[in-house]
């Protein structure tokens, strides 16, 4: 089958013209750009309070409220999924939506025992998430009863810093 390059060039610049319009609140994501956990791997088992290490690849980190281009601030959900309406709109601050504003690329959480999920989410300047969004994959982990025999689960220890 033959292509026609014209004619995708032309349907490309028109479905740009659209969204720009209609999306205009959200940040472009530029190509590439990744967030990820670097020290949890999905159905690991830790021991409360642990930590919780954002990788970022082909963007950088700034603040909140400083507009800088590819820049944005890591948010972790936790037992929450981002709905569609929020994916438009600055992200909730709640224990639930953590925002690391001061560019912050890791945290120490505290968390009941018991399965939960995270997942990171990267936010612009003004905390609204890129389109298409920057998101890890969720990792669901598991809280391990605090008094339960100390075992390491003999995962990787603190990775580079970004
Ligand atoms: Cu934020």
């Amino acid at each position: 089958m033959l292509l026609n390059p014209h004619a995708i060039r032309l349907g490309a610049i028109a479905a740009t013209l659209v969204s720009s319009v209609a999306v205009q609140a959200q940040t472009p994501a530029p190509t590439g750009a990744a967030v990820y956990f670097i020290n949890l791997k999905n159905h690991a088992t830790v021991t409360s309070p642990f930590k919780v290490q954002f990788g970022l690849a082909g963007m950088g980190i700034a603040p909140a409220g400083v507009e800088k281009e590819k820049t944005g601030h890591h948010h972790l959900l936790i037992d929450t999924k981002l709905s569609d309406e929020e994916a438009k709109a600055p992200l909730p601050m709640d224990a639930q939506h953590m925002h690391f504003g001061g560019g912050q690329t890791e945290t120490t959480l505290t968390l009941p025992p018991g399965q939960h999920t995270l997942q990171l989410v990267l936010g612009d300047w003004s905390h609204v998430p890129f389109s298409p969004p920057i998101v890890s994959p969720i990792v669901t982990i598991r809280v391990k009863q605090q008094g339960a025999a100390a075992q390491r689960t003999g995962a990787p220890e603190a990775g580079t810093q970004h």
